[in-house]
């Protein structure tokens, strides 16, 4: 079964640099996924860092140049357990109080079932650009030496292509 994009996860793909495109359009051949947020320019970034959500001043994300070498991408979730989830995993407290509700576990449960289809996530990704003979950078293990445990900033959704292997 392959998945499609939906009108904002195409309109995220129109700023990708080619390597990306190349990589999302293969991704989503296996695993539903949508992309939120692509190019950054300058307004953007700084906001991204005054809240927090970026560590990086514009112009040094790799989400600033254009076409953008890096992407946010969110699992989308079709069902777990038997329940029908069918939503992209934002990681919101809203959402996971809510999931929490639907699937009648803890909220602490749904995090884990959210860091788990997120890593599942980065897996094909990382499989997907290797096998293009691209090198990707993901925001659950920025210095890539495969430990998820060394680093205080941790940026799920991140995806960056970070030239060839
Ligand atoms: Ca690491």
């Amino acid at each position: 079964m392959s998945y499609t994009f939906g009108p904002k996860s195409l309109k995220v793909r129109s700023t990708l640099c080619p390597e990306l495109v190349e990589i999302v359009d293969k991704v989503i051949l296996v695993y539903d996924v949508s992309l939120i947020e692509g190019h950054r320019p300058e307004e953007i970034q700084t906001a991204a860092f005054n809240s927090g959500a970026s560590r990086v001043q514009w112009p040094h994300s790799d989400h600033n140049v254009f076409p953008s070498n890096a992407v946010d991408v969110w699992p989308f979730l079709h069902e777990y357990s038997g329940v029908r989830i069918y939503e992209s995993l934002s990681g919101h407290p809203k959402q996971v109080a809510r999931l929490a509700r639907k699937l009648k576990c803890s909220k602490s449960k749904v995090h884990q079932i959210m860091v788990e289809e997120y890593q599942k996530m980065i897996g094909v990704f990382m499989g997907v650009g290797a096998a293009l003979g691209y090198k990707l950078q993901s925001g659950s293990d920025w210095d890539s030496d495969l430990d998820r445990s060394d680093q205080k900033f941790i940026d799920l959704p991140h995806i960056a292509f970070k030239g060839t292997l």
